[in-house]
């Protein structure tokens, strides 16, 4: 039985970074993000008693490296005694470059893996098990903008608005195409374990969620793009405190971050992010979406640019 799902990466205006539990990859602080429309992973799976070891794909190619994570999230969704898989995800946009690719495809194969074994699982618990394989995988489970709780042993995740209900857009910057230097893993922990930074990074994210929140329930543009820049800017600052520090930008980061700030400075209503990638994310009302991606397709270092508008959770695209 064959499954196909779909989910859209998710862009975090306050981030994750940090976890509580490194097993059990439980995150250290909420989070709070938007999901996309037009960037996309299509997850492909097929549970086959005669395959002897599970099989990964990814854009075509063979994926060895991946292939344990996502063996054990199969084992999460449908058991331990479950049929060996054939799994083949492909994507519309660069991979392992910060544009979290990790969250689509994970909340994609939780949705076809859940089907293919017989759907025992509702929105909610998928979404738990995206998030044991990958942190911000759990928040692509829903659409428009949603908040990640971090408890103390689970996490729990919810729309808090519609993407209708403020139709903001993203552009992104594409400032590198290749595989991040490190992973998101490893130097959230090393973080943990360096930064002078991190212990204020914790105590002071709730005020921030709760203003982001806040933002977003009012529709308050400015407010929101105060509170997630300083966000975006106080995680990097973690990372640059980091022994050895965790540096993911370029020239062309930088480069981009002055064209937002020349365009606020004109009073266009955008505001930037960025995560643990060179690429840079604008946030902006619908009215500018145009007049921001034509300044950031003239920045310096910017390879390409690509626009969405706010999108739904991941959903199954057919079962054959
Ligand atoms: C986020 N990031 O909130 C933050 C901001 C990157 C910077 O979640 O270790 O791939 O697999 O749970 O989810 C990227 O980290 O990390 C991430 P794991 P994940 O979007």
């Amino acid at each position: 039985m064959r499954a196909v799902a779909q989910a859209q990466p998710n862009i975090a205006l306050i981030k994750y970074w940090g976890k509580r539990d490194v097993d059990k990859n439980l995150p250290a602080v909420d989070s709070l993000s938007v999901t996309l429309d037009t960037l996309w992973t299509r997850m492909s799976l097929e549970f086959d008693g005669q395959l002897n070891q599970d099989t990964l794909q990814v854009n075509g190619s063979a994926a060895p490296s991946m292939l344990q994570r996502v063996s054990h999230c199969l084992d999460l969704v449908a058991g331990n005694d479950r049929a060996c898989a054939r799994v083949e995800s492909s994507s519309n946009f660069p991979i392992g470059a910060g544009l979290a690719s990790s969250a689509s495809a994970f909340a994609a194969l939780v949705v076809a893996a859940d089907k293919a074994a017989g759907s025992r699982h509702g929105t909610d618990a998928l979404a738990r098990l995206a998030g044991a394989a990958s942190g911000s995988a759990a928040r692509s489970l829903f659409g428009g903008f949603v908040e990640l709780t971090a408890g103390e042993t689970e996490i729990e995740v919810r729309k808090i608005a519609d993407s209708a209900s403020w139709p903001l857009e993203v552009v992104v910057a594409v400032t590198a195409e290749e595989p991040k230097p490190i992973g998101s893993t490893e130097a959230m922990i090393r973080s943990a374990k360096t930064s002078p930074f991190y212990s204020s990074w914790l105590e002071q994210q709730a005020a921030d969620l709760e203003t982001a929140r806040d933002a977003v329930c009012q529709k308050d543009f400015a407010k929101l793009a105060a509170v997630a820049e300083h966000n975006c800017l106080k995680m990097h600052s973690v990372m640059w405190g980091s022994r050895p520090p965790v540096v993911y930008w370029n020239q062309a980061t930088l480069a981009c971050m002055e064209t937002i700030r020349a365009m606020q400075a004109d009073g266009h209503g955008v505001f930037f992010t960025i995560d643990a990638g060179p690429q840079l994310k604008a946030v902006c009302l619908p009215q500018v979406g145009k007049t921001v991606r034509a300044a950031l397709d003239q920045t310096s270092g910017v390879i390409r640019t690509l626009q969405s508008g706010l999108g739904s959770g991941a959903r199954m695209l057919e079962r054959v």
